[in-house]
This record gives structure tokens, sequence and C-alpha cells, in this order.
């Protein structure tokens, strides 16, 4: 029996791919027996079916869609459509969509009936945030609390001027880069300069740029405060020894916290007075440490 483009036995309807066959049960098959089974298409025995798999994207018809659309199910048509699919469809109306136990995403990222993102137009934060890069303002920063910084080292300088004689009739001058002492050879003199940081602040340390050329005398420098009992405390001092010309001369200053309120602090330079400009005062360094924004 001639077979070719024959429908053979009973029928099956097969409903893809555009291709309708009607009116048989059975399955195309060519002149010499052979079945003839198309792309997608399953064959066993009088049986065809549509392959697992056998629909590929390519058999799919366009349906209307437009680029980036997903096929959905429509309700209302009560068939699958393209359709849009984005981030608005996948979150649903609230984040309990994402919240359920069975989601990656739980409560801590993603809580219940609050939204779970942040506003352009505004937003507040309750719990602590944290930012590993750089954080711009562009407008005004308010803090409530305390802004602290990284520990940063700043510096007051004192220019000899600055000191004032202990004795109002030392004989004593003032250059430009000097301060030195003209009075007799022998008389014992001292001269303080008054100083402020921020309070708050812990003192580090000091350095007194001085000169000294005389065998016998030498420049001492110290650096104290008055406390709130009216006494003077000693934070530090040192001195020069045999004639080292001009020299920095460094002491501690015992890390001390700095209290405005109740303590007023100054530097101290004394020697023997020579006779002449063998021993000078040029300048004195204050190293003290902030973590606030202090003036
Ligand atoms: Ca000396």
């Amino acid at each position: 029996m001639e077979r070719w483009g024959t429908l053979v036995g009973g029928c099956v309807t097969l409903g893809v791919l555009g291709l309708a066959v009607l009116g048989c049960d059975g399955v195309f098959g060519d002149s010499s027996g052979d079945v003839v089974a198309g792309d997608g298409i399953a064959v066993s025995g009088n049986t065809v079916s549509i392959a697992d798999a056998g629909v590929t994207a390519p058999k799919l018809h366009r349906m209307g869609a437009v680029d980036g659309d997903a096929l959905r199910w429509d309700d209302s048509a009560t068939s699958w459509a393209p359709a849009a699919m984005d981030a608005d469809t996948l979150d649903g109306q609230d984040s309990v969509a994402f919240a359920p136990a069975a989601h990656n995403h739980d409560g801590t990222y993603m809580p219940t009936g609050t939204d779970n993102w942040v506003n352009t137009s505004g937003d507040t934060m309750t719990g602590d945030l944290g930012i590993v890069g750089n954080l711009t303002v562009t407008g005004n920063a308010s803090v409530g609390g305390v802004l602290t910084l990284p520990t940063s080292t700043r510096y007051l300088a004192l220019h000899h001027t600055a000191f004032d004689c202990s004795e109002y009739n030392v004989f004593w001058r003032r250059q430009d880069d000097r301060l030195f002492t003209l009075e007799n050879t022998g008389t014992a003199v001292a001269f303080y300069a008054p100083f402020q940081v921020p309070h708050g602040a812990t003192l580090v340390s000091f350095a007194a740029l001085v000169r000294d050329v005389h065998a016998d005398y030498d420049i001492q420098v110290a650096v104290g405060y008055v406390d709130a009992s009216g006494n003077a405390v000693s934070l530090g001092a040192v001195g020069t020894t045999g004639t080292p010309d001009l020299t920095t001369i460094t002491g501690g200053l015992g890390n001390h916290a700095v209290q405005n309120d109740s303590e007023a602090f100054y530097v101290k330079a004394s020697w023997i007075s020579p006779g002449g400009g063998d021993i000078e005062l040029r300048r004195v360094s204050i190293a003290y440490t902030v973590t606030q924004p202090l003036p």
C-alpha cells in the first residue's frame, strides 16, 4: 500500500508548531514504510506526541511581545500573554513577598510592615550605619551626639615675644628671632608665657628652640599649669647642658587632659644671666592631640 503522504489508521491531532494533522490515528510514513518524525515530534508505535523538550523557543509565537517581556498568566483573558517583567512586578505589594522564611531574605534585611528602601526624597534610619568608603555631604551636616575623629596631633607655637619677664627690673632684650638677657652675670631670670589649647585636648610634648654657648650656665624650659586649688603643677621640664649652641630641647607632658575650666597653662624659660647673649630663647612648640573637631 502506498503510504507516502497518506494518513494511516485512526485519528490524532497535533496542535503545535502550526501543524495540524486531522483524521488519523497513525503516523506519517514514507514509501518504504519508515516512520517519519518531524522536529520535536515523538513517535511510539502508532502514537505521535510532542517530544519532551520538543518545544523550543523558536517554536513559540511572538504573541505581540516586545523586548524584555516575559510570559505571564493573564487571569482576565485566561491565557498566557507576554508582559513586562520589571522590579515593580517582582517585589509584589510589600516586603511580605520577600520576607517569608522560605525565602533567602529574612526579617533582618526585609522587615515586614515598613518600607525597605531608602527614599531619595528623605528617609530615616533607626539603626547604625557603617560606611567603608567616603561620605560626601553637599549640604549641612548636623550631629546630635559627639563627632569623633581619628586622633590627630596639632601644634601650638609660641614666639619668644609671648614671654614676659618675672622681674620688672631685669635688663633683657628681644629681637626678631631671639630673647636674651643683658642683666648682670649670675642673676637668675625667668620668663613666662601663657598658652591655651582646646578643652579636652591631650598635652603630649613640647619642644623649645634655644641657644646656649655658655660653659657654666644653661637654659631650662618647663611647662605647667595652675590647678583648681591655685597650685602650680609641673608637666615637664628640659634643659641644655654644655654649649650646644642653637638646639631644640624636647620634653613630654604626660598626656595631660586639658581642663580649661579649672586649669591655666604656661611655659617657663629660666636661666642664669650670662651678662650677654650666650643664652637665648627662640620659640616653643606645644604638641597636643584631639579626637573631636575642636577649634
Ligand atoms: Ca650651657
